[in-house]
């Protein structure tokens, strides 16, 4: 048990349990990202392809994470939307340098954007614009363009810069969302 652990059990303070999902197009780096997330004895070396999704479980020192890695693979998209009610937030990973299928990205955010068990929620998004290790990937200002983002109005929004490689930017994003997921637990 860490220091913080041992803190939050002496202080009796529960973690609350959170769904997040993690969507984004095949290939974008989302098992990678999670993997990253995962405490260091728990990350797995060999990251197979998710068939349908795979479920992970992690904690921070107030929330305890269940991360739903949905496939990114045209033939299990149709999965995403059964575990749209249940979340408390969303995970939208981009493959900065993937220019071909940024577009195929857009029409599944602007999907998800209208389903009904998203629409009217103010969940919070975190866009994780993936592989920014790489070179000539498109810019924050170009993902946002290209995405609409401008058009999210009605939810708490972050696009964050990061790599999965090398592990900037993951624990800015994760930060930000946790805050978000907390504050919308004490609006409630
Ligand atoms: P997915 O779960 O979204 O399908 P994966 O994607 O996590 O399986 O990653 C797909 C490929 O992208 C993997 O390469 C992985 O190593 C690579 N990748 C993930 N994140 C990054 C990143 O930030 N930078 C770079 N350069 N590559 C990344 P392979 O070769 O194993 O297919």
């Amino acid at each position: 048990m860490g220091l913080l652990d041992k803190l939050v059990a002496c202080l009796r303070l529960r973690r609350r349990d959170v769904n997040v999902l993690c969507l984004g197009l095949d290939n974008s780096g989302k098992s990678t990202i999670i993997d990253r997330l995962k405490p260091a004895g728990a990350q797995v070396q060999e990251i197979t392809p998710t068939i349908g999704f795979n479920v992970e479980k992690f904690s921070t020192v107030s929330l305890s994470f269940t991360v739903f890695d949905m496939s990114g693979q045209g033939r299990y998209r149709y999965l995403w939307e059964h575990y749209y009610k249940d979340a408390h937030a969303i995970i939208f990973v981009i493959d900065s340098a993937d220019k071909l299928r940024i577009v195929v990205a857009k029409e599944e955010l602007e999907t998800l954007l209208i389903h009904p068990d998203i629409k009217h929620r103010q969940i919070p998004i975190l866009f994780f614009a993936n592989k920014m290790d790489l070179k000539d990937v498109m810019s924050s200002g170009m993902l946002t363009q290209i995405l609409r983002l401008y058009n999210i109005q009605t939810k708490p929004w972050f696009l964050c810069l990061c790599s999965a490689l090398t592990g900037e930017g993951l624990l800015e994003g994760m930060e930000w969302l946790q805050d978000r997921i907390i504050e919308e637990m004490k609006r409630k």
